[in-house]
């Protein structure tokens, strides 16, 4: 492995971000272009705080123990990667509630929580970014708005000066900036949603207007929210993973392995200044709705195709996934005939050469991405993956089979085992309703698909009412259950 190493940037920065989030993408997307600014401006204003809101109280502490320094490995092949040491993040807070790690056993929520608002209401901090999945914004994934009925929000409603949500704790710093005279900061999502930088806003203002309707007004006037497309392909740590870096002398519990291509669009509306990322290869538009249409449809799209098919399949990885001709080439007719006639391109725009980089960059053989990784939170990704995607086609009398063989998969992959009876776990927001649909309908193919595609606040009505749509759906499911996952991809490839 021929490796290149570059040291992060000397010196203490100031805290001008301040980040919830803390996983493995905020570590090897965001913090890499900060750390390459930093290195090559000098500017330490930008320095990072990072905070986790819900679990992984141990990575938190880790990365403090380690003295906020972690190292990056990109993979560009099997032969080649680049190590960089990543020094912006400045300190780490949690402020969840995590029993598992033993660490803080006590189950009381918020260790960290006055530390984080504090830094939240300083005047340093200029920028909030956010990385916190997609069901970490508490809104209805099909229809956008705030779930007011989550105990989460209902905790973050009763008790606003302790808020225990993303959008509770931006609530309540911007109250607090408000009450000082202190400007708003700009919010700036990082998460694979359409329009995220509108939904931030939804979510933050229905959750302040339960609390003060000037301050939702003065949210809505004042607080600048740009959207994001944001691309780089970063699996969750495996066992695997570790032994490969101690073996180019890496021991470091917050490590992060990756794939050399990254890519960020970014909405140009920051009205308190930005870090200059332009140098830094970030496309900062006016409008990134084309850029995030395209990379949720065609990527995103495409790794949930690859994961409940390939899950179903017993398959483990997406680059093992892959190697498969039959799933290359229903990835490929999926992009092409499905994702891209809904696309309203941004300029020069190769749809074809874009879709066959998705192909190398999933090739990756040095990144272990699971599978079940990607297929956690269905209920969360689908809608805009696929079906708004699929919505688009069928108005147009497009036909969509490989996704209605994907939502086949889904709904087979949330009864919790395999083809084969292997169980497994279901992570989803959802996995109780998913449950007792798989117990009331599961031996009744034509109800359980009907039960599912009657989800409105995950498929997009005007879509479950299209008969074509269902009837393939339905079609999938039972080419599924008969001939499993290569014999239904092998009638959907012949369709
Ligand atoms: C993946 C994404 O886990 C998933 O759902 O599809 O995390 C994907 O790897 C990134 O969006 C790539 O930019």
């Amino acid at each position: 492995m021929n490796v290149t190493y570059v040291a992060a940037a000397p010196g203490e920065g100031r805290i001008g971000i301040v980040h919830l989030g803390l996983g493995a993408f905020h570590r090897a997307h965001q913090t890499v272009y900060l750390e390459r600014h930093r290195r090559r401006t000098g500017d330490t204003a930008w320095g990072v705080s990072s905070a986790n809101l819900r679990s992984s109280v141990g990575l938190v502490d880790d990365l403090r123990e380690a003295g906020y320094r972690y190292p990056v490995v990109e993979y560009a092949d099997s032969e080649h990667a680049t190590l960089r040491e990543i020094g912006v993040i400045e300190e780490t807070h949690f402020t969840g509630q995590d029993k598992s790690s033993g660490r803080d056993g006590d189950g009381h929520w918020g260790r960290d929580l006055d530390a984080l608002l504090a830094r939240l209401a300083s005047p340093e901090v200029r920028i909030v970014t956010l990385a916190v999945t997609e069901k970490g914004y508490f809104l209805s994934p099909a229809g956008g708005e705030l779930l007011l009925g989550d105990p989460m929000i209902a905790a973050d409603i009763a008790d606003p000066s302790r808020p225990r949500t993303a959008p509770g704790l931006l609530v309540e710093a911007l109250s607090r900036r408000r009450e000082r005279g202190v400007a708003p900061f700009t919010v700036l999502s990082c998460d694979n949603m359409p329009d995220n930088g509108k939904r931030t806003r939804i979510a933050v203002i229905q959750l302040a207007r339960r609390r003060d309707a000037a301050l939702a007004r003065w949210i809505a006037t004042e607080v600048a929210f740009p959207c994001s497309m944001v691309d780089r392909i970063v699996p969750a740590m495996t066992a695997a993973d570790f032994s490969r870096l101690a073996d180019l002398g890496i021991q470091n519990p917050c490590a992060v392995v990756c794939e050399a291509f990254s890519q960020w669009v970014v909405e140009d509306d920051f009205p308190l200044g930005r870090p200059d990322w332009e140098a830094e290869g970030v496309e900062m538009v006016a409008d990134v709705a084309p850029f995030e249409t395209m990379k949720l449809r065609m990527l995103n799209g495409s790794h949930s195709l690859l994961a409940y098919l390939g899950a179903l399949a017993g398959i483990e990885t997406v680059f093992e996934a892959v190697r498969r001709d039959d799933l290359r080439a229903l990835l490929r007719r999926y992009m092409l005939e499905e994702a891209a006639p809904t696309l309203s391109l941004p300029e020069g725009m190769d749809l074809v050469a874009y879709a066959e980089s998705l192909l190398t960059r999933f090739a990756n053989d040095s990144l272990r991405h699971r599978l079940q990784q990607i297929a956690m939170d269905g209920s969360q990704k689908l809608p805009q993956r696929w079906l708004l995607g699929a919505q688009a086609c069928v108005e147009i009398g497009r036909p969509v089979p490989c996704t209605a063989l994907g939502v086949a998969a889904w709904i087979r992959y949330t009864a919790g085992h395999d083809l084969r009876g292997l169980p497994y776990p279901i992570d989803d927001p959802l996995t109780g309703r998913f449950a007792g649909l798989h117990d009331r309908y599961g031996r009744d193919p034509e109800a359980l698909v009907d039960a599912f595609l009657v989800m409105d606040d995950v498929v997009p009505p005007a879509l479950a009412a299209d008969a074509g749509f269902t009837a393939a759906v339905l079609a999938a499911y039972r080419h599924l259950t008969q001939y499993g996952p290569d014999g239904a991809i092998d009638v959907c490839l012949q369709t």
